[in-house]
């Protein structure tokens, strides 16, 4: 595809980690299908030089989010596990920004800008537009999306980088919906 970036641009990498993918404990069906697309975006963000950053779930035991707290999501993503891991296929460049969220034991994120500082981080940097994909595209991706979009980036969803959990059939098509509606723009080409 012939998409440029540039560095006011910052390509999101959100959660590909292995607890998301096939064989995980939470894992999204064909999750580790992102990781080649992904890897075809970071070549072309670093060619272009653009701002590469990926985001973790990075939870602490007894999360509130896991189920024996009363929260929906089985243990998962948690800190220092093999599952908590990014993909091992994933080639992100020495220099990505590693944000991690989930931190705290009693609150949960989705977006890896929320109390994260990534906003600001972007802002410093002179980024002005957001690439985003990862996993799960109707959970932490669509979050992230959003507050992206809020934080005043133009932002753009690569979809065939993204897949969803998909609690309720259907969520993820009505999250692209969603995110779409609030202004984020849809791609679908490969970089
Ligand atoms: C996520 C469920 C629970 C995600 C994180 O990264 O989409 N989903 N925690
Ligand atoms: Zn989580």
């Amino acid at each position: 595809m012939s998409i440029q970036l540039s560095p006011q641009d910052a390509l999101i990498v959100v959660d590909v980690q292995n607890d998301f993918c096939p064989g995980g404990l939470l894992a999204v069906e064909g999750g580790d299908e992102v990781v080649p697309v992904l890897n075809r975006w970071i070549d072309r963000a670093k060619q272009d030089g653009a701002m590469v950053v990926a985001s973790r779930d990075w939870h602490p035991l007894h999360h509130v989010s896991f189920k024996e707290r009363g929260g929906i999501w089985p243990e998962h993503c948690v800190q220092g596990t093999p599952g908590a891991k990014l993909h091992p296929g994933l080639r992100l460049p020495e220099d990505a920004v590693i944000v991690s969220k989930g931190t705290g034991l009693d609150k949960d994120n989705y977006s890896a800008f929320d109390d994260t500082g990534l906003a600001e981080r972007l802002r410093l940097a002179g980024i002005k537009r957001a690439w985003v994909g990862g996993l799960a595209q109707d959970v932490c991706v669509r979050a992230t999306v959003l507050d992206a979009l809020a934080e005043g980036f133009e932002t753009r969803l690569i979809e065939n980088a993204t897949r969803p959990v998909d609690l309720t059939p259907g969520d993820g098509q009505r999250a692209v919906e969603e995110m779409r509606k609030a202004g984020a723009l849809v791609v679908r080409n490969g970089a």
